[in-house]
């Protein structure tokens, strides 16, 4: 295996963390909309919601229309479970405990699952024979103080974390199978370092399959397609031109194998420079075919051409999402090759271009999807830069995915509006292009402001995540911003919770 200088990525996108992390992973944002109808609209009144009043700078801004309800403008306790020295975060991997925030239960609503002991180190609960995970099962108003156990596989190293990638260690929680319920996909074997199972001429993957209440402790072998050094991981991006990923492409309920780049030709996309394909192999509920489909991509002028599902690059921008909200992800292009990080169209009329899925492939003509004018420019689909904050995700909860600027540009890394009333602005997705007026998105003020969608790289943790299931994005602020306190929740240490902001309209 020649593994050397191996970068893995974004294999959460395959996994049930991105629907809750809110990460722009093409089905992430659409899962909570497709499974639950949007609520009734009620009046602000009955939604027990303030009215919002544009108060950036004093003066009503013309681009933003005020007066609609957003957020829950005051705060519900979200109940946790004590667990180590507190749930600080959506989800953790690291040395004061291993959790993630998922739907472990398929019951359309995220758990809190926790995966290791917190009195061990990176250990799963139970023994060696029989490990378990502990869940605490989501109530609709928190996460139930008692857990209940969770059977998980044996492996070598234990299977402590919902989503691991090191090496001989390499296994997600996805749904395989597309029954609704999240899996144990093993997806390296342990006795190698980044190899699947099987033979180099008949790999495998070991699937674990959830029965609703635990994973089945014996596996079943899923073939997967012959690629060079294999198929380790449910996605990867490697310096030796080896680019895959494990996405529902055709939109069918059940995730594909994409095989994006050609190794053979030191990674550039299949296909011809006129025709360039990528080669998806179906999943038949028992394993993936080893014969792979063309699956058409647009044409494009870097030596590589669209050789990855995603790439954020100084001259090359674009990802796969479901821009349309028709429930198969496009292929959307947010910067001109020919003018690095700027999107396409005119500085009066930005647009990025969208190459629409058509259930066999991309459309390879393009067509123009409005962007705002903006003076940050919106080069992609989301950016997590100090003082350039945006989303793409669907927070109106029609569906379709909005885009949400969430700092303003013009200084401090904040978001829009005042300290004691900061707003977000979102711009609705149309149908065809982003709707170039925004609406005021009021949020929390709070001694961090909260300037992103979801927290990432900052101190204190926040996530935009449907937590009761009502097919509505809410705000959870999950770790308490007093400086007196440290990776600490809200309450106390023995009744610990969250500050939740319900989504609504
Ligand atoms: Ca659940
Ligand atoms: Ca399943
Ligand atoms: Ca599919
Ligand atoms: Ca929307």
């Amino acid at each position: 295996m020649k593994n050397g200088g191996m970068v893995l990525y974004a294999y959460a996108c395959a996994s049930g963390l991105v629907a809750l992390a809110a990460l722009n992973c093409g089905s992430g944002v659409r899962e909570d909309a497709k499974e639950s109808p949007p609520q009734p609209e009620k009046s602000t009144a009955e939604a027990g919601i303030d009215p919002v009043v544009e108060t950036d700078g004093g003066a009503p801004d013309a681009a933003i229309e005020a007066g609609t309800p957003r957020f829950a403008t005051k705060p519900a306790d979200w109940t946790l479970p004590v667990y180590g020295d507190g749930v600080y975060a959506p989800n953790q991997l690291g040395m004061d405990g291993c959790w993630s925030t998922l739907d472990i239960d398929g019951d359309h609503k995220p758990d809190l699952v926790a995966t290791c002991d917190p009195a061990k180190f990176q250990t799963a609960f139970g023994t060696t024979e029989a490990p378990l995970w502990k869940v605490y099962k989501n109530t609709g108003t928190g996460f139930d103080r008692n857990a209940v156990d969770w059977p998980v596989p044996v492996h070598s190293k234990g299977l402590y974390a919902t989503n691991l990638n090191t090496g001989s260690n390499v296994w997600t929680t996805m749904d395989i199978d597309g029954d609704g319920k999240l899996d144990l996909v093993v997806t390296s074997d342990p006795k190698g370092f980044y190899e699947p199972f099987g033979t180099s001429a008949a790999p495998l993957w070991k699937v674990y399959k959830n029965t609703g209440s635990g994973f089945e402790r014996n596996s079943i072998d899923w073939t997967i397609p012959v690629y060079q050094d294999g198929i380790s991981a449910t996605s990867a991006s490697t310096a030796l031109g080896r680019h895959w990923t494990t996405m529902d492409i055709d939109g069918d309920g059940k995730p594909e194998i994409v095989i994006t780049a050609d190794p053979s030709t030191g990674g550039k996309v299949f296909g011809t420079s006129g025709a360039p394909v990528w080669k998806i192999f179906r999943n038949t509920g028992t394993g993936f075919d080893r014969t792979g489909i063309d699956w058409a991509v647009p044409a494009d002028s870097g030596t590589y051409g669209i050789n990855d599902a995603n790439v954020s690059t100084a001259d090359r921008q674009w990802s796969t999402t479901d821009i349309d909200g028709d429930g198969k992800p496009d292929l959307v292009m947010s910067s001109d090759p020919a003018r690095s990080n700027v999107p396409f169209g005119s500085e009066t009329a930005p647009a990025w271009k969208i190459y629409k899925n058509l259930g066999t492939g991309f459309d390879r003509s393009g067509t123009d999807w409005r962007v705002p004018v903006t003076p940050e420019r919106i080069d992609r689909t989301s950016s997590m830069s100090s003082g350039r904050r945006w989303s793409t995700l669907d927070l109106d909860g029609d569906g379709k995915a909005d885009l949400v600027v969430t700092t303003d540009p013009s200084g401090g890394d904040k978001p829009y509006g005042t300290d004691s009333s900061p707003i977000w602005r979102l711009y609705p997705n149309t149908g065809s292009g982003f709707d170039t007026t925004a609406l005021a998105w009021k949020i929390p003020s709070q001694r961090e402001s909260i300037n992103a969608t979801t927290s990432g790289d900052l101190s204190t943790s926040w996530a935009t995540i449907d937590l009761d299931g009502d097919g509505r994005l809410d705000l959870v602020v999950t770790e308490d911003p007093d400086l007196a306190k440290h990776k600490q929740p809200f309450g106390t240490q023995a009744a610990p919770v969250w500050h939740f902001y319900r989504g609504t309209r």
